[in-house]
C-alpha cells in the first residue's frame, strides 16, 4: 500500500474544499479503494477455502455476515465518491461523510477480528508495529482472521505487550518510526532471553537492498517491502509463526523432566548461575533424595516408583513459587533453588518437607506407601567464587543426613 487510508481520505477532503478539478477527484477516490479491496480480499477468500461440513463453520458463518457489513461499507464508500465526483460540489460535506463511513468500517472489521480470535489459546498470537494508523489497520485486518493480532503505534507500546508474560510468535514491524525504528527494536528483541523464539519482519517503504542484507542477516527472519501483497505477508507471518512455536516447544522440552514435569538439571544450574553473577542476596540451595527407592522400584516394580516420583515431585513444586525453583536434577535427587532466603529459613523449608513426606504416606496403584526423605542444605559465602562449591556443600549434608540415618536435614 503506497498511500495511506486516512491521508486519502484527508486528501479527498482537502482536494474538494479547494475546488480541485474532477480528475484530481477520481484518481484521490481510487487511491482510497485500493487498500480497502485488500482488506476484504483476504478475509473472503478464507471463507471460499473453508469446508461446509468444518467444525467452525457456525463461526465463519459469523464473520461473512460481518464481511456482508464490511462489504455494504465499502460500496456505500464507492457511490458516495462516486456521486461527489458527478456534483463536483459539495465536497465538505462528502469528505466528512467519507471519514464517518471509514470509521464504521474499522469499527467493523475490529469487530470480525475479536470474533475471530476469541477462545483458542493455541491461535497464533502476533503484534503489528506502525505508527501510521492505518497501516496497522490494514496489517491487523490482513493477519486477523489467521492469528490473534495485538497493534501498536510504537516500539515501547510493544516491548511492554513482549514483556508482559503473554507469549507472542510473531512481531510485524515497521521501520521508520519516531523515537525507535522497527531494526532497533528487532535489537532489543533479540538481546533478551526471554524473547529468543519469537520471529521478526519488518515491513517498510524502505527498500534499499544493503539496509535490508544488513537487519535480515544481524536481527529479522524476514522483510517484506511496501507496497506488499497481502497474501504473502499472511503466509510469512504464518510460516514464522509455526516455527517459533515449534522452537519454544523444542525449548521447553529439552527443559523439563518428562515424568515429574518439573524443570530438568539445565534450570537450576541456569538460575544459581544468575543469582551468583547478580548478587542476589541469601541464596540457598536444598538437595533432597528419596530414601532406600530402590527398595520402592524392587517392591512394587518401576511404575510404582515413577508414581511416588511423580507425588514427590508435586510436593516440591509446591514450594516452588517464582523467583524460587524446584528441579529433578536426576533420578531421585531433586533440588530447591532459594534466593532471598537466609540459612535458618532454607534449614526450617527442608525440615518441613522431609516432615510433609513423612506423615502423608502416597496413594499408588500398590496402595499407600510410607516414603521418607533426606536433605542439606547450604547458603552462599563471600568464598564462593560461583555455584558448584555451594551445591557441593548441600550434596555432602544430604550424605551426612543419610549416614546419620535418613529422614533428616543437614545444614
Ligand atoms: P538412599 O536412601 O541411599 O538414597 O538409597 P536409594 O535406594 O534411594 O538410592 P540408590 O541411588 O541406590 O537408588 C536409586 C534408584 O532410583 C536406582 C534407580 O533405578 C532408581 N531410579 C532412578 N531414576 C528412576 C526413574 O525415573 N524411575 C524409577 N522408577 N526409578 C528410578
Ligand atoms: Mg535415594
Ligand atoms: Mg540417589
Amino acid at each position: 500500500m503506497s498511500r495511506r487510508i486516512h491521508d486519502e481520505a484527508a486528501h479527498l477532503v482537502a482536494a474538494g474544499e479547494q475546488g480541485a478539478g474532477w480528475k484530481e477527484i477520481r484518481r484521490a477516490a481510487a487511491a482510497l479503494e485500493r487498500p480497502l479491496s485488500r482488506v476484504v480480499g483476504p478475509v473472503q477468500a478464507l471463507l471460499q477455502r473453508t469446508p461446509p461440513d468444518d467444525a467452525q463453520h457456525a463461526e465463519l458463518a459469523a464473520i461473512a455476515s460481518d464481511c456482508d457489513v464490511l462489504r455494504k461499507q465499502v460500496d456505500e464508500l464507492n457511490i458516495a465518491v462516486r456521486a461527489a465526483t458527478k456534483a463536483r460540489s459539495g465536497f465538505k460535506q462528502t469528505g466528512r461523510m467519507l471519514a464517518r463511513n471509514l470509521t464504521d468500517l474499522m469499527e467493523t472489521t475490529r469487530a470480525l477480528n475479536a470474533r475471530h480470535t476469541g477462545g483458542g489459546a493455541d491461535r497464533y498470537r502476533i503484534i503489528v508495529v506502525d505508527d501510521a494508523p492505518d497501516t496497522r489497520f490494514l496489517v491487523s485486518a490482513v493477519l486477523g482472521p489467521f492469528a490473534e493480532v495485538e497493534s501498536v503505534g510504537s516500539a515501547a507500546e510493544a516491548l511492554i505487550l513482549l514483556r508482559g508474560g503473554t507469549t507472542f510468535d510473531v512481531v510485524v514491524s515497521d521501520v521508520m518510526m519516531p523515537e525507535m525504528g522497527g531494526d532497533e527494536l528487532a535489537r532489543v528483541i533479540r538481546a533478551d532471553p526471554t524473547l529468543v523464539d519469537i520471529g521478526i519482519i519488518l515491513l517498510s517503504g524502505r527498500s534499499d537492498p544493503a539496509f535490508r542484507a544488513a537487519v535480515i542477516h544481524e536481527t529479522v527472519d524476514d522483510y517484506l517491502v511496501k507496497p506488499f501483497d497481502t497474501n504473502e505477508l499472511t503466509a510469512r507471518a504464518l510460516r514464522l509463526a509455526r516455527d517459533a512455536r515449534a522452537r519454544a516447544n523444542l525449548r521447553r522440552r529439552a527443559l523439563t523432566d518428562a515424568l515429574t514435569a518439573l524443570p530438568n538439571r539445565a534450570a537450576p544450574v541456569e538460575q544459581m548461575e544468575h543469582h551468583v553473577r547478580s548478587r542476589t542476596p541469601d541464596l540457598s540451595v536444598v538437595m533432597l533424595d528419596i530414601d532406600h527407592f530402590k527398595l520402592v522400584n524392587d517392591s512394587w516394580g518401576h511404575a510404582v516408583g515413577d508414581q511416588v516420583l511423580g507425588k514427590f515431585a508435586d510436593i516440591l513444586g509446591q514450594q516452588a513459587d517464582a523467583p524460587r525453583l524446584a528441579a529433578r536434577f536426576g533420578g531421585e535427587e531433586f533440588v530447591l533453588v532459594l534466593p532471598n532466603t537466609p540459612a535458618g529459613e532454607a534449614l526450617a523449608l527442608a525440615e518441613a518437607l522431609v516432615a510433609e513426606v513423612a506423615s502423608h504416606p502416597m496413594k499408588t496403584t500398590a496402595g499407600a506407601l510410607q516414603i521418607t526423605a533426606s536433605a542439606g542444605v547450604a547458603t552462599l559465602n563471600d568464598d564462593d567464587a560461583d555455584w558448584s562449591g555451594l551445591l557441593a556443600r548441600a550434596d555432602l549434608r544430604l550424605y551426612q543426613a543419610k549416614d546419620a540415618g535418613r529422614n533428616r536435614v543437614c545444614a
